[in-house]
């Protein structure tokens, strides 16, 4: 048996070091079947930088650009009696920006009271239910690879796909260059239709940064970029499921209220785009 007593007694009777099995061991899926959606903003991860089986959640986090979906908190690399302590006067270490603890300890207990293993990192934290989800990086780190790619791509999505797409598309000066852009542009939509078949918002039942940053394109789509950027191949109003969440957007406080559909119409009618190239 190991002594969890003192944390850095890890051996048993005979001095060897063995391993106890993770003990939280909730899987994240897209589809949210297993109570733990993939959503961004949700979840955390506490880990060391010194420790291996952390550092892998933080490359495949960061392989899978979900930078901006899974915030994280480093400990501090030296772990006293009392296990792995948060303490940002150390270089490259930050305090608990979630629960505002001192100690990892008190993160397991947090979730349960009578938690009797070892208070190991990386631990992934589910902030809206205030759990852990998993403790197991092995297994932390199969599902930031399999189950964020909608999010993950949501966010390219956004970023490149749609915001800036239209862009590339409408000031594209090579048929390839408007090609690509305009095909990305239509995957994009495609993607954002599917994800508002199965939910109200871009990441899940509420409004976030995410639709607001999707809106101020979606609303200038049909008015403007299907003509003027020669996005055409399909417009905002064919799409059933993002027309729907236009509208509703449009409705919102906030969103409606400050669009301009004169100044939008006006200023890019006013904007000179010269190319050639094939429209769909
Ligand atoms: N099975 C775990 C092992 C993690 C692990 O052993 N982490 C070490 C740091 S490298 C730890 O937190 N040890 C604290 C302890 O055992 O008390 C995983 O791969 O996630």
């Amino acid at each position: 048996t190991i002594d969890t007593t003192d944390i850095l007694k890890w051996a048993n009777e005979k001095g060897e070091f063995i391993r106890k099995p993770s003990s939280f061991r909730n899987w994240i899926t897209a589809d949210g079947s297993s109570g733990f959606k993939a959503e961004a903003g949700r979840y955390h991860l506490y880990v060391s930088l010194a420790c291996p089986w952390a550092h892998r959640t933080l490359i495949v986090r960061q392989l899978k650009g979900l930078e901006d979906v899974i915030t994280f908190n480093v400990v501090d690399y030296h772990m006293g009696p009392n296990g792995w302590r948060f303490n940002p006067a150390v270089e490259g270490a930050t305090p608990d920006t979630v629960n505002g603890f001192s100690m990892i300890r008190e993160v397991y207990f947090k979730v349960d009271p009578d938690y009797s293993g070892r208070f190991t990192i990386p631990v992934l934290y589910d902030k809206v239910n205030g759990t852990i989800v998993d403790n197991e990086s092995s297994e932390i780190i199969r599902m930031l690879n399999t189950e964020f790619n909608c999010i993950y791509s949501c966010y390219t999505i956004l970023t490149q796909g749609i915001n800036n797409g239209v862009y590339r598309a409408g000031f594209a000066t090579a048929q390839d260059a408007y090609d690509k852009a305009v095909r990305e542009v239509f995957e994009s939509l495609d993607c954002v239709e599917g994800i508002l078949s199965t939910q109200r918002y871009l990441t899940g039942a509420s409004i976030t940064e995410a639709d607001v940053r999707l809106y101020t394109t979606l609303v200038r789509f049909d008015p403007v970029y299907v003509g003027h950027f020669k996005c055409n191949k399909k417009r905002i109003v064919d799409y059933p499921n993002i027309w729907g969440y236009l509208r509703d957007l449009y409705n919102t406080p906030g969103f409606g209220s400050t669009t301009n559909r004169y100044h939008i119409e006006h200023h890019y009618q006013k904007t000179s785009v010269k190319q050639k190239r094939t429209c769909y």
